[in-house]
């Protein structure tokens, strides 16, 4: 009985290590950066597609050399606000909600207003990614 016990434990464990490492390669890499065009700063790329539901794991990078040494990450929708400094990519990783509606959301930095957003584009479709 109580090798019975310890083998259906170890058989636990064993899935539950499966299914952790399956749910973390499930999250998607998109790097975010800031550019300047035209004199100004740009989160780039303009456009990110996402779904709802899906595991994001955000890496933001601010490399430009002059001008502010640090922007913001700044997504409403998702609670999102953090600082990112020079050199020192920042890692965000968050699960959008199931329930969040198809359309376009700011991705912006709340510490300069004149910094030019990007924006977040949840498509319902899976998929719809070119
Ligand atoms: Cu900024």
């Amino acid at each position: 009985m109580k090798k019975i016990l310890s083998l259906s434990l170890g058989l636990m464990i064993l899935t539950a290590t499966l299914w952790g490492s399956e749910t973390a390669t499930k999250s998607r890499e998109i790097v975010l950066e800031t550019k300047k065009i035209d004199g100004a700063v740009h989160w780039t790329p303009e456009k990110v597609e996402v779904t709802p539901g899906e595991k994001i794991k955000f890496v933001v990078k601010h490399e430009l050399e002059g001008g502010f040494d640090f922007h913001g990450f700044f997504i409403p929708i998702l609670n999102v606000t953090e600082q990112v400094n020079r050199n020192e990519p920042t890692i965000v990783e968050v699960t959008l909600p199931k329930s969040l509606k198809p359309g376009d959301y700011p991705i912006g930095c709340q510490f300069h207003p004149k910094h030019v957003r990007a924006t977040l584009v949840v498509s319902d479709k899976k998929g719809s990614k070119k």
